[in-house]
């Protein structure tokens, strides 16, 4: 795969697409899922479209992973378009219990009716989607108590759609992870494999490797400096790459660098944190 071109669009996201627009219809209430260190990157344009008129609650999920000031601007800037976004850890379960409250005070005014028109039901209908890999299943566990949806630190784990009774009012359903035909720029394209939503198996790990990090260098040099006690002044994104294969001992025969074990362990701690909470995408950018 081309890394200056990247794009994943496979036969299953189609479909899941079309299953999405059927089942709207049966939903009160969309939770759009995104992925807090990518907030712009992970906001599927076609998702966007289906969705226009539709109640929708925005959850900025792995919270956790995420540098907690940049995550404050997007709840600043989300709000300031009177748009409700709730920042979540569905790991660790943090402001989950917030899902349900905001989503009646989203849905007010439809309660309401339902209730002037007499209909019994409080029970609320949620569907989940997101790109690949954020979390949609995760959340629907935590919420359930139990392991009702296969999870997997690997893109496209869940693959048709499943409904989950949350509590006797509340029921949701778990959607797959869907991206769109064609990446606007190739920044996104980078974002969103960088952070694994999109299938390694297509991508090539040394290219990805080289451009996380010019883009680590660009938000803050401190961060590679930092975990790999390197000093990266004056150097080539080359250098700084050889410079952590040296520590890491990514070392083939005759001294030369293991390129694909250097890119896997740097991919691999970046997508651990080990590098710290890194956000790639700031509002203003
Ligand atoms: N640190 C952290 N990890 C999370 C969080 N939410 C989910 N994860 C992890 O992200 C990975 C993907 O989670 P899933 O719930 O399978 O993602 P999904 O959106 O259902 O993925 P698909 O079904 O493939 O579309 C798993 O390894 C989860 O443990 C979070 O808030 N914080
Ligand atoms: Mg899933």
């Amino acid at each position: 795969m081309d890394i200056n071109n990247i794009n994943w669009y496979p036969g299953h996201m189609k479909k899941a697409i079309d299953k999405i627009k059927e089942n709207i219809k049966l939903v009160d209430i969309v939770l759009v899922l995104v992925d807090s260190r990518i907030v712009k990157s992970s906001m599927n344009p076609v998702l966007d479209e289906i969705l226009k008129d539709k109640p929708k609650l925005i959850l900025l999920n792995k919270m956790d992973m995420a540098d907690p000031k940049i995550t404050q601007n997007w709840i600043n800037y989300f709000s300031k378009k009177g748009i409700v976004a709730l920042p979540i850890d569905s790991k660790n379960g943090k402001n989950l219990d917030k899902i349900e409250p905001v989503s009646r005070k989203i849905l007010e005014d439809v309660l309401e009716n339902r209730k002037n028109k007499n209909i019994k039901s409080e029970t609320i209908r949620m569907m989940i989607v997101g790109i690949p890999n954020v979390g949609k299943s995760t959340i629907i566990n935590k919420l359930s108590n139990r392991q009702s949806a296969k999870t997997g630190n690997t893109p496209g784990v869940t693959k048709s759609n499943q409904w989950i009774r949350i509590k006797s009012k509340f029921e949701l359903l778990d959607t797959p992870g869907v991206l769109w035909p064609k990446f606007e720029d190739n920044e996104i394209g980078l974002n969103l494999a960088f952070t694994g939503a999109i299938k390694d198996e297509i991508l090539d790990e040394e290219n990805l490797a080289f451009k996380l990090i010019e883009k680590l260098i660009q938000i803050d040099p401190k961060i590679l400096e930092d975990r790999y006690s390197i000093d990266t002044t004056g150097k080539e994104t080359i250098e700084i790459m050889d410079d952590i294969a040296i520590r890491r001992g990514c070392l083939l025969k005759g001294k030369n660098i293991d390129y694909f074990k250097v890119s896997t362990i740097l991919i691999d701690e970046f997508r651990k944190t080990k590098l710290g909470r890194i956000s790639l995408e700031d509002v203003c950018d």
